[in-house]
């Protein structure tokens, strides 16, 4: 941790919060009524400091969005109620399409979220085959993630631990694996394997830590454009517990070489100086984290 420490405190770390200044980042969040699209948003991100909002344009005014500074999480209505299904999917289309000021697609990553409890993919399977995979640009922006996963049965998931049983790991490792090769099967694009996690936000009254949190931000981070990359961490909820996760990798470290990349890009065109804010709240972000893990 120390040299990555002083890498940001160096003159180099200055210069590129000005770089990062005029970026924006746009992520989508997609999947059925009740998977846990909002319950998501809240646990990743800091949302009590967030401007609440729905889009403007009358076509997409169905999306709801959440403002950071310069991360915007756009919040769409789930599919698979039936009557307003094609208006959502419409606006979700729509969404995919949009431009920003320098003529680049608004939308950086496409969040695709399943309720892992719950054993029928079908509105998953129709949202990424007939809505997002033929509208979007670049299938390299979309990740599935896989929610609930406290709620797949006793055998499966021990909530003493809130940790999946051996039994419980190799199940949802089958349901990734099946995920990805259905929808390239049907699509013949190449998606990432989806993850999973929980939000330990299990019902209005019951949280429990999350499970697989970190592994889901590592994820997100990594299938976002590298520049993009610091402005999704920067934002990212301080307050909330990154700790339980399946331990396949150390996710913190995963994430900060994945930031390096990112940030290797953006000096190349710097030019000017700025203050260190951004860095500071990185650093301290990931001090804390280390420390807990
Ligand atoms: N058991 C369990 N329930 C969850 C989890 N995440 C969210 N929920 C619950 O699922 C319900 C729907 O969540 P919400 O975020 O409103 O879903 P949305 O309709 O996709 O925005 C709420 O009652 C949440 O408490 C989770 O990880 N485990
Ligand atoms: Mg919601």
């Amino acid at each position: 941790m120390s040299t990555i420490n002083k890498f940001f405190e160096d003159e180099f770390g200055k210069i590129l919060k000005n770089k990062l200044k005029n970026m924006n980042i746009n992520i989508l969040i997609v999947g059925a009524t009740g998977v846990g699209k909002s319950s998501t948003i809240n646990v990743l991100f800091d949302t009590n400091k967030a401007a609440m909002g729905y889009d403007i344009t009358p076509e997409t005014s169905l999306i709801e969005s959440y403002s950071l500074e310069n991360l915007t999480i756009w919040d769409t209505p789930g599919l698979g109620d039936g009557e307003k299904d094609e208006d959502y999917a419409d606006a979700i289309i729509k969404k995919l399409y949009e431009k920003d000021g320098k003529g680049n697609y608004l939308i950086d990553l496409v969040l695709v979220i399943i309720d892992g409890s719950n054993r029928d993919f079908g509105t998953t399977y129709n949202l990424l085959e007939n809505v997002i995979i033929p509208n979007i640009k670049d299938q390299n922006r979309i990740l599935i993630a896989i929610n609930k996963v406290d709620k797949i049965g006793k055998k499966f998931w021990d909530s003493e631990k809130n940790f999946p049983t051996n039994e419980g790991k190799i199940y949802l490792e089958e349901i990734s694996n099946k995920i990805k090769s259905r929808i390239e099967e049907k699509t013949k694009i190449q998606i990432k394997k989806p993850t999973y996690y929980s939000t330990g936000i299990l019902d209005e009254d019951t949280r429990k830590p999350p499970y697989n949190l970190a592994r889901l931000l590592f994820e997100m981070v990594t299938t976002t454009p590298e520049q993009k990359r610091l402005i999704l961490i920067d934002n990212v909820n301080q307050e909330q517990d990154w700790e339980n996760n399946d331990g396949e990798k150390n996710y913190f470290e995963a994430i900060f070489d994945s930031l390096l990349e990112g940030i290797k890009k953006i000096v190349d065109f710097v030019t000017d100086k700025e203050n260190l804010k951004l860095l500071n709240n990185i650093i301290s972000f990931f001090n804390k984290s280390n420390k807990d893990a």
